[in-house]
């Protein structure tokens, strides 16, 4: 399959392509696009001339087939004894009264929805509701702080956020409506009035904060239940666009990453029934993924309802009330594919297997890990102690740019290698280049480019088609730039060595270290910062962050916590350093570059091997820097 998914690519997609509903056909070739910035603009279309829908391929399509009763959702709360059911039907339903309602608020075709919520259903139902009525969403994962929110408000300029009161996180009540009112209020600073705030009623304002504001904030049961049960589809161009998904990257603001209807479709289809093996009539399948990332996008919102299957959903946290909460989940409800990351993976292994092996765990088959390399160690723990050995372990590589996995094993036909995401997708055609560009071949290390558009690629960066060239067409001419190293060994199992870039990696997260630095020196006694990341046991990477401060001012442990509150204001907290090392001097180069290398080396204690440093403009501060480590 995949020898004729890279030589007979047009009738290996048109031909999976049959799974889905068209409203009308396409004409070929399947793709037109351009990827090499010599030969023009870069563009990519796949599907030209068909209409189709994605709401109606999740939803409509299977009650239509019989199957409305089926389980879509089981929905799991924070706290234990919380939860509830939905079926395909029911699930339709809400999507289609939220649709309605947005209709009436003037939301059409193009129009842009922000989301911020916690993983309820009514989430992914109102990024179906959206993509029902052809609506662009946006979801902004609930950690982000209210800066963040603003920031990627202002640049999408919806008239319409969708929020919930508040929620628990384990132990922590969040108060989401809050954190919208005050982004909210930057953004009319900044000349942005959004006329719409949804909010659903989790928790009481009362006891989380945050208030209603007359004529513009309205609670679902006044808005949505009312609204009638029945919404049509609107049939859709194939590159309509379907989401906005902001992410960060090596430097500026995050970038709104853009795409489109059918060929990320298609893509989060054909990933989920073959990377997971999912059979919607007798599977349970659980992504602990939260929407506001690109996993819980593609393999929550999208690949298991286009699948037609019955999949957990999860508001809490893996260690509420303890460490063996995912165990009890997966026997309460019979879940028999998890798909998770090395972070939680790694967090769960540090607690003990008693947590594990307290539960019987029998229904699992198949696993999943998603977000970063995963150690060989931690590997081992999920297949021997949380699958018992028996169940075979899908290291997906992928990006939030290329919408669906990339790199990866099939269960049954791919002998794995832990560490290893093993061999390309259908479709996907990676190569390792050297720093010149060539083509490296046989076993080597490089940069991992990808050769040809598959169909779930992103389209471009919303509102900077210029950015998007740039990032990921420019570095290498006529490649897609993953911004990721990789290995390939002599059985041609690539092994993703982590970012090439100066993007960090924190629990799964995609951190731009310009970010975090740009929000250090936010705080009025912070002339200059530099952040790198080092190893950490449980979060893959820490954020390491050395500051210049104001001349006179004293460094102290009350200003290293205002700093680091600086940065949970400005982006959220889990971008937050963990060590803040006062810097009088950086290491920079003649021509004023920071030389992040060294303060790599210096942040994990091994200035021994710090290689030539002749090219430092004042090499002393490196001794300085040593110095002050811990202080
Ligand atoms: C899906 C997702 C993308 C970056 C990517 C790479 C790292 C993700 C990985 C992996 C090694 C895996 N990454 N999965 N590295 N093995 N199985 O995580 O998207 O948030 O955009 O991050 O994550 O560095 O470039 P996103």
């Amino acid at each position: 399959m995949y020898e004729r998914s890279i030589t007979d690519s047009d009738d290996f997609w048109a031909e999976q392509a049959e799974a889905l509903h068209w409203n009308k056909g396409w004409s070929a070739p399947l793709c037109q696009s351009n990827i090499n910035v010599e030969n023009g603009p870069v563009h990519i279309s796949w599907f030209v001339g068909a209409e189709t829908n994605m709401a109606y391929n999740c939803l409509d399509r299977h009650i239509e087939a019989g199957h409305g009763d089926r389980v879509a959702i089981f929905w799991e709360g924070n706290d234990e004894g919380e939860e509830r059911v939905l079926t395909y039907s029911e699930l339709k339903s809400m999507v289609c009264r939220i649709a309605n309602y947005l209709k009436s608020l003037g939301v059409k075709r193009g129009s842009d929805v922000t989301m911020y919520m916690s993983l309820v259903p009514e989430l992914p139902a109102a990024m179906l509701a959206c993509a029902r009525i052809g609506a662009v969403h946006s979801v902004v994962f609930g950690g982000f702080s209210a800066e963040a929110l603003s920031g990627r408000i202002l640049d999408s300029q919806p008239n319409v956020v969708i929020t919930s009161s508040g929620t628990m996180r384990g132990p922590k009540p969040i108060g989401l409506k809050a954190i919208v009112d005050d982004a909210l209020d930057i953004c009319e600073k900044h000349g942005h009035t959004v006329q719409h705030v949804l909010m659903l009623e989790q928790l009481p304002l009362a006891e989380v904060g945050g208030s209603m504001k007359p004529g513009r904030d309205v609670t679902w049961r006044e808005a949505v239940d009312s609204q009638s049960d029945e919404c049509p589809v609107e049939w859709l161009p194939a590159e309509a666009p379907l989401f906005k998904l902001y992410t960060s990257g090596s430097t500026g603001k995050p970038k709104g990453v853009l795409h489109t209807t059918a060929g990320y479709m298609l893509g989060a289809l054909v990933t989920t029934k073959y990377v997971f093996d999912v059979q919607p009539a007798t599977d349970v399948y659980w992504c602990t993924a939260d929407c506001g990332w690109i996993t819980g996008h593609t393999y929550v919102a999208y690949g298991p309802l286009l699948l037609g299957a019955t999949q957990v959903l999860f508001e809490g946290v893996p260690t509420w009330p303890d460490a063996g909460r995912c165990w009890s989940i997966v026997d309460k409800y019979k879940v028999t594919i998890v798909y998770t990351a090395p972070t939680a993976i790694r967090a769960l292994h540090a607690k003990g297997d008693a947590y594990v092996t307290r539960y019987s765990r029998a229904s699992l088959r198949l696993l999943g890990s998603v977000g970063e390399p995963i150690n060989p160690e931690a590997w081992r723990w999920y297949h021997q102690v949380v699958g018992d050995g028996r169940c075979p372990i899908m290291d997906t590589w992928w990006q939030t740019e290329t919408g669906g996995h990339m790199i990866t094993p099939l269960p049954g036909a791919t002998p794995l290698k832990p560490g290893s995401a093993t061999l390309p997708f259908f479709g996907v055609e990676p190569v390792v280049l050297d720093e010149k560009g060539n083509e490296l071949q046989g076993p080597c290390e490089g940069v991992l480019c990808i050769k040809k558009p598959w169909p779930s690629m992103m389209r471009t960066v919303a509102g900077d088609h210029a950015r998007f060239e740039q990032t990921y067409f420019s570095a290498y001419k006529g490649y897609y730039f993953t911004g990721d190293g990789c290995r390939r060994d002599a059985d041609g199992y690539y092994w993703i060595t982590g970012r090439v870039d100066d993007v960090l990696n924190v629990s799964g997260h995609r951190i731009g270290t310009a970010e975090v630095e740009s929000a250090l020196v936010e705080h009025p006694s912070c002339v200059e910062a530099a952040v790198v990341g080092v190893e950490h046991p449980i979060k893959g990477q820490s954020i390491y962050a050395f500051v210049t401060l104001m001349t006179g001012v004293e460094p102290g442990d009350a200003l290293r916590k205002e700093l680091i509150s600086t940065v949970r204001k400005i982006i959220g907290p889990f971008a937050a350093p963990d060590v803040i090392h006062w810097a009088p001097g950086l290491p920079k180069t003649r021509s004023g570059k920071i030389m992040r290398r060294v303060l790599r080396k210096i942040a994990a204690k091994e200035e021994d091997q710090l290689g030539d440093t002749s090219t430092l403009a004042d090499p002393s501060v490196v001794q300085v820097l040593v110095e002050l480590r811990g202080k």
